[in-house]
């Protein structure tokens, strides 16, 4: 799978060398191409925004720019995502669609945003990763990029992404490992057992439970 980031900030994207991104990057399972939209701003100075149009706070970047950023990366079977606060709220269901994709060109604004134009043009999906205002998509895109890749075939053991959170429409249950007692805390001896029906019991007790009490929501549905 391959991801090309138009952003004004490259350098953010530092995070995703680490842990089991980067070794998926290393092992050539996903490729993460950043594209700085500076560079494509036809001005003396770089410039990259504008006042808006009608008054009010803030710069908005320049379609112009922002195109021929696009134009660089362009493919006709990417799937080009902004990531915005407008946007339909990201969840594990759209996320297990998206890792079906094989290119995503994911666009990032900063500022207050951009020109509403460019966006119309180009943008096949505004997405969202919550409802509160970032400084910029950078931080949003890495969270896209880092949930879709743990979907891409050989990123995660398959057993890691069937029984987590959300997978079953529950929260996951509880996890223990060794020692047997910290801190005058035993693990919940069914664990200890080797039962292992009673264990999938328990732990579907368990993420009913948890469920109940932290996301009521999601067993409305
Ligand atoms: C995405 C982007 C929050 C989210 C974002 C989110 C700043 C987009 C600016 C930047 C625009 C204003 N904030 N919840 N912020 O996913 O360029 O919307």
């Amino acid at each position: 799978m391959k991801f090309d980031v138009l952003t004004l900030f490259p350098e953010m994207f530092t995070p995703l060398q680490e842990s089991i991104i980067g070794r998926a990057i290393k092992n050539n399972q996903i490729e993460i191409n950043l594209i700085n939209i500076r560079d494509f701003s036809k001005s003396k100075h770089k410039k990259v925004d504008d006042t808006p149009y009608g008054g009010g706070a803030g710069m908005v970047m320049r379609p112009d720019v922002v195109y021929d950023a696009y134009e660089s990366v362009k493919d006709e079977n990417a799937k080009v995502i902004y990531m915005s606060p407008k946007g339909k709220t990201l969840n594990q269901e759209k996320v297990r669609q998206l890792s079906q994709e094989k290119h995503l060109i994911v666009l990032c604004g900063h500022y207050e945003g951009i020109d509403q134009r460019v966006l119309d043009e180009i943008v096949d999906e505004e997405i969202s990763i919550g409802d509160y205002v970032l400084t910029g998509g950078e931080l949003p895109a890495m969270v896209l990029i880092d949930t879709v890749s743990r979907y891409v075939e050989g990123v995660l053991s398959e057993d890691s992404t069937t029984e987590e959170s959300f997978s079953q429409g529950l929260l996951e249950y509880p996890q223990y490992t060794r020692p047997e007692e910290f801190r005058g805390k035993r693990v919940p001896e069914v664990l200890i057992s080797g039962h292992h029906q009673n264990i999938k019991k328990w732990r579907e007790e368990q993420a009913i439970e948890l469920t109940k009490k932290n996301r009521p929501d999601l067993l409305k549905k």
